[in-house]
Order: C-alpha cells, then sequence, then structure tokens
C-alpha cells in the first residue's frame, strides 16, 4: 500500500510580517501533483494545518482549493489531525459531511476511529490520533492519576494499539515529539514532560508523526516525522523541505522516499557592512527572503530603506552592536509581526517604518509604577 505523509503545513504563516500563503500554495501545488503521480491511497497530514486557532480567510481558502483538488481531481483520500497550534474545533467543521467524501478529520476525541484501508494484500488500519490536552485525555482515558501530557498520550497510543486486531497491518498518526528528535526553531517549544518515547509507536507499522519540521526519523525506522512543508524560520534556511512517499508491503514492511518541495523563495541570510552588500548586491537572487546582520561598527543611517529598495523581500535587518538604536521590528520581529498583521487588518496597509519606531519606543518606556 501506497501512503503520502506530511504535516506542519503552518497555514498562515507570517515570517517577520510577510504572509507565506502564496509560497504556502505554490508547495502545495507540489504535493497535489506528486500525489497524481505516486497514487497514494491516502495522504495523511500529521497536525498543525493552520499556524495559529484563528486562521486568516486566504489560509482556509487555500486548504479548501487543495482539498478539493486532492479528493475530486486527484481521487485520494485525505486523513488528518490537528496539532498544537490547530483549532480542533474548527477543522472538524463539517467532518461527518466530509467523511462520505473521503475527507477523514479526526480532531476530536469524541469521533475518534479508525479509517481501514484495502489494498491486494488486505486491509490497512489507520489510526489518526486528536491531538488532546491534559484534562481531556483525563476525562477521555476516565484516568484522573495522569499528572503528564505524556503519560496522557501513552495511555491513549497504548489503548489503541490495545484493541488492534493481530496479523492486520497498523499506522498511526500522531502530532507529539519523540525523545532523541532534533527540534527546529520554528516549532513551540513543547516541555519536556510532553515528549514521548519512541518505543511507544513499538507494535505499529508505521507512526506517521507531526511536530518536528525537520523530517527525520527517531529511535526506529517505523517513527517517521515528515517535516514542515516549508522551512519556517531565517535559523532554517538553506535546509530543505518534502514529504513521505511509503510503501507497505504485505507484512507491514515500510519503504521511504522523500519527495523534495521547492521553495518558491528560498531563506537567505546574509552579513556583511552595508556598502559591501550593497556593492555586491547584483551575486543575490533578488526574489528570495533575506535576513540581513550589519557588521558595520558606526551607526548607517536608514538601513532598512536603502537595503529594501534594492532586495524587495528583506523581511528583517538586525545590527547586533547598534541594537538599542534600531526600531522594534529590528529588534523584535515577533512583536513587530504581530503588530504589522493588526495594522494590516485595520488599515488595509502595511505600517511605516516610524509606526513601527514609535511602537519600538512605546514598548520599551517602563510601565507607571514598574521597575
Ligand atoms: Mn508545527
Amino acid at each position: 500500500m501506497r501512503l503520502l505523509h506530511t504535516a506542519d503545513w503552518h497555514l498562515g504563516k507570517v515570517l517577520c510580517g510577510a504572509s507565506l500563503v502564496d509560497d504556502q500554495a505554490h508547495a502545495l501545488e507540489q504535493l497535489v501533483h506528486i500525489a497524481s503521480d505516486f497514487r497514494p491511497s491516502a495522504i495523511l497530514i500529521s497536525g498543525d494545518i493552520y499556524d495559529r486557532v484563528v486562521p486568516p480567510p486566504e489560509a482556509s481558502s487555500l486548504l479548501d482549493n487543495i482539498l478539493s483538488m486532492l479528493v475530486r481531481e486527484v481521487k485520494v483520500k485525505v486523513i488528518f489531525i490537528d496539532g498544537f497550534q490547530d483549532s480542533p474545533d474548527r477543522l472538524s467543521f463539517a467532518a461527518r459531511l466530509l467523511e462520505n467524501q473521503g475527507v477523514h478529520a479526526r480532531t476530536t476525541l469524541t469521533g475518534s476511529v479508525a479509517v481501514e484501508l484495502m489494498d491486494e494484500h488486505g486491509p490497512v488500519r489507520i489510526y489518526p490520533v486528536p491531538c488532546a490536552d491534559l484534562p481531556t485525555l483525563r476525562n477521555f482515558l476516565n484516568r484522573p492519576d495522569l499528572i503528564h501530557p505524556s503519560e496522557a498520550t501513552r495511555a491513549l497510543v497504548q489503548k489503541v494499539r490495545a484493541a488492534h486486531p493481530e496479523g492486520v497491518r497498523s499506522v498511526v498518526v500522531a502530532h507529539t515529539p519523540c525523545m532523541g528528535g532534533q527540534p527546529s526553531p520554528s516549532e513551540p517549544p513543547i516541555p519536556p514532560h510532553s515528549w514521548v518515547q519512541p518505543a511507544l509507536f513499538e507494535g505499529f507499522d508505521l507512526a506517521a508523526l507531526g511536530y518536528f519540521h525537520k523530517p527525520q526519523s527517531v529511535g526506529s525506522k517505523n517513527v517517521q516525522y515528515s517535516g514542515s512543508l516549508l522551512p519556517y524560520s531565517f535559523d532554517e534556511a538553506g535546509q530543505t523541505r518534502s514529504v513521505n512517499k511509503i510503501t507497505l508491503d504485505v507484512r507491514g514492511r515500510l519503504r521511504v522516499e522523500p519527495a523534495p518541495i521547492n521553495p518558491r523563495r528560498l531563506l537567505r541570510r546574509l552579513e556583511g557592512k552595508l556598502e559591501d552588500l550593497i556593492a555586491t548586491s547584483f551575486d543575490i537572487p533578488q526574489g528570495d527572503y533575506l535576513q540581513i546582520r550589519l557588521t558595520d561598527e558606526v551607526p548607517v543611517a536608514d538601513a532598512w530603506g536603502r537595503l529594501r529598495a534594492i532586495f524587495p523581500n528583506l523581511l528583517s535587518v538586525e545590527h547586533p552592536r547598534m541594537k538599542a538604536s534600531l526600531p522594534l521590528e529590528l529588534q523584535r520581529p515577533e512583536d513587530a509581526a504581530f503588530f504589522s498583521e493588526f495594522h494590516r487588518e485595520v488599515t488595509g496597509q502595511a505600517p511605516s517604518l516610524s509606526d513601527l519606531v514609535l511602537l519600538g519606543e512605546l514598548s520599551a518606556t517602563p510601565e507607571p509604577g514598574g521597575p
């Protein structure tokens, strides 16, 4: 049986104030092509479909388009769960209606049931495990004694495994970090008592997991992280992303073949003095998303404006030696991204540099009565 495994799409992701929806659409078009060539029985999406609980409308319409293409044109089943950054209730909208169309959303424990697929060797049971929080799991398992999220995840996976009939091939789909995995900076930090041992998945032919954004297997070959759709932080510049073409043979043995996703724009980091960067700019692809770290030892006037005039997709400038004199956008990109998005919602346009400077000054002002 052929399965296509992907995870961590983070639709609606904003990187340093720039929406990546067009990049995500470009990546998902490739996924549709990979699926139509590979002809899997199902596509498994292991959570973090959206980047946040309330995704922007363009992210919802992208998911709508891609699901329609996969189901109607490629004629493949889609099985997905939620991740730490999704809203399970929003993702399960119309789930019972979609079930008949071949879209199997499993984002709440109440609706959690296996999806059985068939090939010429017989059935394969897919167990999508929703990404529930500790109180929900305690309640569902009737185990008030569970203290850590990892214990609750373990109890849930063991329960699923215990009910699985012997001799039938099995696949579990979950969103959880495994000990020994290699994290990336674009993942939300998860406390150590939420991490599970990869041996938890020993009884399954395949654990198709989400959470780690770098593609990897952890512990043994059956524990697979497909990785995120794209690299999602400048610390991941230069890394590649892929989806996994997986083949399960009659005995449940795996073949895993990554199919690379080519990004619409690369993430690129540059370092140097302002004048040198401007002088050598013709060597640098203009379309890439850039983060520039200035090494000038003296303040430079309007570095952002001058560099942005050359590099239209410049997203961040750091000048570590002059940090105190830089606007918020350059000091705390996350806050600036949040503010920029709010500003766009309200006014329809991005904030000006002077807005960001003002915001930076305001947020640097101690609160009355504070230290
Ligand atoms: Mn993720």
